[in-house]
């Protein structure tokens, strides 16, 4: 299958490495185009993956079945608008990012979209990517178009697995969304580990009861002790992670805040309810952020 990756970070090179084993005929691509993309995996037995894919091959774009954008939530919305009108109306469009919120902000389009959320671990280290841990990645459509996808599952399956698609994708995502909420911003807060968060219960407990209150107003079948127990095994299988939002505050980098913490404010607002834990940690993630951003790095 003819497949384009959208971003060549740690998940991006992730899926370019398994896909190519797998002999699709995959590309890489990229803001600033270049000739190739250098792809360094080394995986959980300690196997190495490293090859030059090829880049931004427009032809290859256009004849893609499937485009797989590994940016940043905040990144994906310009990032597509160019990229959209050049791919064909078939070519199926998966979003895997932290947060939720980027399809209300695609231009109009024709193609499947879909959703997914990945619990694989990935780090840089040096030029390599170590795929840290294995996990599994949820998918599932965004559009009514994306409902006729699900023969995706399989090829991504064998390439990268687990994953699993689901009809309605939603609760998976706003579970993911509530680790997310946890993690995320407690870490950058307090510059520590994932598993350092274990000292933090009572926070980690308001949070979810928030995210729960949000999840049971949209019509999830949710409680706070099941976001609770799915929060601490996350925890616990990450614990040596630095989350991504702490790599992303100490590298002076935009966060993913908007669409984590932002966007269950947003939900929450819309339904005339006061979240305060997630408010004051969304103002702290936003003070720092603009500090450097404002003063520059
Ligand atoms: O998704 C993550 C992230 O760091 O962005 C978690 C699951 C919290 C793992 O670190």
């Amino acid at each position: 299958m003819k497949i384009s990756v959208l971003g060549c970070g740690a998940l991006g090179q992730l899926w370019l490495s398994t896909l190519y084993q797998q002999g699709h005929d995959v590309q890489g691509w990229v803001r600033i185009p270049q000739p190739f993309c250098a792809v360094n995996v080394i995986s959980p037995d300690g196997t190495a993956f490293n090859r030059n894919l090829p880049t931004n091959d427009p032809q290859h774009l256009a004849d893609s079945e499937l485009l797989i954008v590994t940016l940043k939530a905040w990144q994906v919305s310009s990032a597509l608008g160019t990229l959209l009108p050049k791919l064909n109306e078939n070519c199926s469009v998966l979003l895997l990012h932290n947060g939720m919120g980027t399809v209300d902000e695609l231009p109009a389009h024709r193609q499947p979209i879909l959703l997914g959320a990945t619990t694989h671990a990935a780090r840089h280290e040096g030029n390599a990517i170590i795929h840290v841990a294995a996990g599994i990645t949820h998918i599932g459509p965004a559009n009514q178009r994306g409902a006729g996808a699900s023969y995706l599952a399989d090829p991504l399956h064998s390439a990268l697995p687990d994953v699993a698609w689901h009809d309605n994708i939603l609760p998976s995502l706003w579970n993911k969304l509530a680790v997310n909420c946890v993690i995320n911003p407690l870490t950058a807060v307090y510059n520590c580990t994932n598993g350092d968060l274990i000292a933090h219960g009572e926070m980690i407990e308001s949070i979810c009861g928030e995210v729960a209150e949000v999840m049971a107003i949209e019509g999830y079948q949710t409680h706070k002790e099941s976001l609770l127990s799915y929060v601490y095994q996350v925890i616990d299988t990450t614990s040596a992670n630095h989350s991504s939002m702490l790599q992303d505050i100490r590298t002076q980098r935009h966060t993913e805040v908007d669409y984590i913490t932002g966007y269950v404010l947003r939900r929450g607002r819309s339904h005339g309810l006061q979240l305060p834990m997630n408010n004051k940690l969304f103002e702290m993630i936003k003070r720092k952020e603009s500090d450097y951003e404002r003063f520059g790095s």
